[in-house]
C-alpha cells in the first residue's frame, strides 16, 4: 500500500483497513493511523522488554545448572532471549521509535513488561517449569503474531518462535527427567508446577471483558485471538503434559467439561495479577534495579561501538572523496 498525499485521511484510513482485513501486511512505509502505530510500539516495546528481564530469572541459575550438559543448554536459551530482545527493539525501531528512548521507558518504570518474570527462582526445577510453562504460554501467544498484520513484528516472531518451541521441548525434558527422579526430585518438579501455574496463566493478560485494548486490536490484525481463548488453548494443551509427568495442577476447580471439549478451571487471582503488574510483586525491584545495573555497566561497549562507527563513517567518506 503505497502513501499517496493526494488522499485524504478517511480515505487512507479505508484503504488500510482493507488492506488489514483482506490479511495483507502493512510495512513501515505505508500509512498507517496513529494509534495503530502507538499500539504496536506498546505492544512490540513491553514484549522486548519482557526478554530481556526475562533473561534474569533463569540467568541466576546459569553457575548452579546441575551438569555441564544443561548449563550449555541454559546459557544458549538465555543467549536466545537476548536475541529476541534485539529483533523486537529493531522491529520497534521501524516505527520511528528510538531503542534508547524505550529502554529508559522501561528502566523508569513508564513500560512494563510480562508479569511472569517478577516470580523468583528457588530451585533448579523453576527452570524446568519456566520453559515448559512460560515458553509454552510465550509460544501460544506468539505464534498468531506471526500473522500479525504489521510486517516487521510477525517476520519477528516467526524466528522467535522456532526458538521458543526448543525452549519448550527443553523444559518439559527436564522437567520429565525429574518427575521420574527421586521422591525429592518429584517433590521439587510439582512445588515448582504449584508456583508457576497461576503466573503462567496471567501472562495472557486481563479476561477479554477487562482488556482495554483487544478489540481494537483485534480489528486491526495486531492480535489474531482474544486473551481468554489463547488462555484456554494452554490450559487444554497443558494439562494432559502435566497428566503424562505425573505431576497435578494446583486448581482444584480444574475438570475437563466433555461438553465443550475444554477444561474449566478455576478463577484467577486478578489482585495478585494487578499487585505484580503495578510494581509490587515478589521480584519487581530487584529485576528493574538489575536491568538498570547492566545497562549502567555496559555503557563503555556502547560508547566504543558508536566511536568505531564514526570511525568507519568517517573512513567511508574519505575513501568516496
Ligand atoms: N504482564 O488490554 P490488554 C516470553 C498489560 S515473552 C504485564 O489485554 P494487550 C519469552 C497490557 O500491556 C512474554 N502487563 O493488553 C520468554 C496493557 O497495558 P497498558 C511477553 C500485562 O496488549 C520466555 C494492560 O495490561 N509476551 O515470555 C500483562 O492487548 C521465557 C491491559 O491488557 C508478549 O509481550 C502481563 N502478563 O494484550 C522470555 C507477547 N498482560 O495498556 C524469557 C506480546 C497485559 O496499560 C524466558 N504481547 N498486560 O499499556 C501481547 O500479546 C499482548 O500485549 C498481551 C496483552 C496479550 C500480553
Amino acid at each position: 500500500m503505497a502513501p499517496v498525499q493526494t488522499q485524504s485521511t478517511d480515505e487512507l484510513e479505508r484503504a488500510f483497513q482493507d488492506a488489514v482485513d483482506a490479511d495483507g501486511r502493512i510495512e513501515p512505509r505505508d500509512w498507517m493511523p496513529e494509534g495503530y502505530r502507538r499500539t504496536l510500539v506498546r505492544q512490540i516495546a513491553q514484549h522486548a522488554h519482557s526478554e530481556i528481564i526475562g533473561m534474569q530469572p533463569e540467568g541466576n541459575w546459569i553457575t548452579r545448572a546441575p551438569s555441564l550438559r544443561r548449563k550449555c543448554i541454559l546459557v544458549a536459551k538465555v543467549q536466545d532471549e537476548a536475541g529476541h530482545g534485539l529483533y523486537l527493539y529493531s522491529a520497534a525501531e521501524t516505527l520511528g521509535v528510538d531503542r534508547e528512548e524505550l529502554l529508559d521507558l522501561l528502566h523508569t518504570g513508564r513500560q512494563k513488561y510480562s508479569t511472569i518474570f517478577n516470580y523468583p527462582t528457588t530451585s533448579w526445577a523453576d527452570v524446568a517449569a519456566i520453559g515448559w510453562l512460560v515458553d509454552g504460554a510465550a509460544i501460544m501467544n506468539q505464534v498468531p503474531l506471526t500473522r500479525c498484520s504489521y510486517g516487521p513484528y510477525a517476520r519477528a516472531m516467526v524466528r522467535v518462535c522456532k526458538e521458543e518451541s526448543f525452549h519448550q521441548r527443553q523444559g518439559f525434558e527436564a522437567m520429565s527427567v525429574l518427575a521420574q527422579g527421586t521422591p525429592a526430585q518429584r517433590r521439587m518438579a510439582q512445588d515448582a508446577l504449584d508456583r508457576w501455574w497461576w503466573p503462567s496463566l496471567m501472562m495472557f493478560g486481563p479476561s477479554d471483558t477487562d482488556s482495554p485494548n483487544s478489540a481494537r486490536s483485534m480489528a486491526w490484525g495486531i492480535k489474531r485471538f482474544s486473551n481468554d481463548e489463547l488462555r484456554q488453548r494452554f490450559v487444554d494443551a497443558t494439562v494432559p503434559q502435566a497428566e503424562h509427568l505425573g505431576l497435578t495442577v494446583p486448581d482444584p476447580d480444574l475438570r475437563f467439561d466433555e461438553a465443550t471439549g475444554h477444561y474449566a478451571f478455576g478463577e484467577i487471582d486478578w489482585t495478585e495479577f494487578a499487585t505484580v503488574m503495578r510494581g509490587d510483586g515478589p521480584c519487581n525491584r530487584e529485576r528493574l534495579a538489575h536491568r538498570v545495573g547492566a545497562h549502567e555497566d555496559g555503557a563503555w561497549v556502547r560508547e566504543a561501538a558508536a566511536a568505531y562507527a564514526a570511525k568507519q563513517a568517517g573512513r567511508g567518506a574519505r575513501e568516496a572523496a
